[in-house]
């Protein structure tokens, strides 16, 4: 198949699923076309079956807001029209899933009908879209995707609660590429993060307010005072000089590092001894499954779909959003019982196969096969040309 898929570029979440899957529908031996402002930054592999457009959007000195979504609607035409794509795949609704309706709706003035499979993946929809000033145009072309998908059962509900959705939303859960997660951890790494055999816990996030990162702040703060360990702060974002104050302030400098935004994330989970995610709401939490991937256990809240992948008292523990005193409870007897820690260590592993990328890809090829069907030697008949 030839699929267009669009999604931002960045380290979120959404960003790096839809990289990860395009990367590995490429390795399938489809062709993938990135469609996207700048070089995704988890596509740093060289694949033949791999393209990407960035979408340039012209300035003017009239436009005080230049319309990045007219940019995107007209490289999507020119990659479907060009490169004679048979789908296009949109990660997260807004504008992306309009711009998507957008186009279809041009280059069916000239017979082509694409169809357009519309990604659900959190903010867009508890956050952004609910906005009175974007709801309208979300809930339009969510309704006008020919097919929707949510990365959790939470997420689909909190898309029917929201918003009025007249189509079956699919859950298609987040995945990870295991393989890439689980190998030997790096020695001297560890050494030098934690000279004295502390215990590492670890956060990731784009430190934003909905991920409550002061609450990670205070739990490693009371972990401390319990045993001796080292928190390592991944990635970067508009709380990190609030929470550098409330890390100097409660006098943890020397054991809370900050070690911004990571392309080679793993190497740091693998050394890692529990993960921590304090959001108020994830509507899956990537990061934590990556986390189990590397054998991390996960602390986390019990917010949107964190308690479909954190199976609490066994891949990690759970609590309410804010109960820093549960939570610093959980951290405090775990990383002291030596022999809960390794049954955690394994069971967090074992959770993560379960969303391997092997298990999950496959749901997406499917789905994108009821809209193009594909012939033996793989040369893609859609269903226009077979009802001709
Ligand atoms: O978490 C963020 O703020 C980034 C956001 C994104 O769109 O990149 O993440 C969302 O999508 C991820 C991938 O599906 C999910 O794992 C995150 O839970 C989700 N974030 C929220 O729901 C807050």
């Amino acid at each position: 198949m030839r699929i267009g898929i669009v999604c931002y570029p960045t380290f979120g979440g959404s960003g790096v699923l839809a990289t990860e899957l395009g990367k590995a529908l490429a390795d399938k031996g489809h062709s993938v076309h990135f469609i996207t402002y700048q070089q995704p930054v988890r596509l740093n592999v060289f694949n033949a079956n791999i393209y990407y457009h960035e979408v340039r959007v012209p300035t003017y000195p009239l436009f005080d807001y230049p319309p990045y979504e007219i940019a995107l609607a007209s490289t999507m035409v020119d990659v479907i029209n060009n490169h004679d794509l048979d789908l296009l795949h949109v990660h997260y609704a807004i504008p992306h899933a309009s711009a998507a309706y957008m186009a279809s709706k041009i280059v069916e003035k000239s017979g082509r009908k694409i169809p357009f499979i519309t990604t659900l993946h959190g903010t867009d929809i508890t956050l952004v879209g609910r906005d009175k000033t974007y709801e309208p145009v979300v809930t339009f072309s969510i309704n006008e995707s020919d097919a929707i998908t949510a990365v959790s059962n939470n997420l689909r509900e909190e898309t029917y609660k929201s918003f009025h959705i007249t189509k079956e939303i699919e859950v298609i859960y987040n995945f990870v590429d295991v393989k890439r997660f689980s190998k030997k951890p790096i020695d001297a790494f560890r050494k030098v993060i934690a000279p004295n055999g502390e215990k590492i816990l670890v956060h990731a996030s784009n430190f934003r307010t909905i991920k409550r990162v002061k609450d990670v702040i205070r739990i490693f703060a009371e972990t401390k005072k319990a045993l001796p360990a080292k928190l390592l702060m991944i990635g970067d974002g508009p709380d990190r000089p609030a929470i550098e104050e409330l890390v100097k302030e409660l006098g943890l400098h020397d054991d809370v590092r900050f070690v911004g935004k990571q392309e080679q994330i793993e190497e740091i989970l693998l050394v890692s001894d529990l993960f921590l995610l304090t959001s108020e709401y994830e509507s899956f939490g990537l990061a934590a499954l990556e986390a189990m991937a590397a054998s991390v256990p996960v602390l986390s809240t019990d917010a949107g779909g964190l308690p479909e992948i954190n199976i609490h008292g066994e891949t990690g523990y759970l609590a309410a959003v804010g109960d820093v005193a549960n939570m610093s409870k959980y951290a405090i007897s775990l990383l002291s019982d030596e022999n809960l820690l390794a049954k955690m260590k394994e069971n967090a592993y074992q959770q993560a196969l379960r969303f391997d990328i092997h298990n999950i890809v496959p749901a997406y090829e499917k789905l994108y096969s009821r809209f193009c069907r594909l012939d033996s030697d793989e040369t893609v008949v859609t269903d226009q040309q077979a009802n001709n």
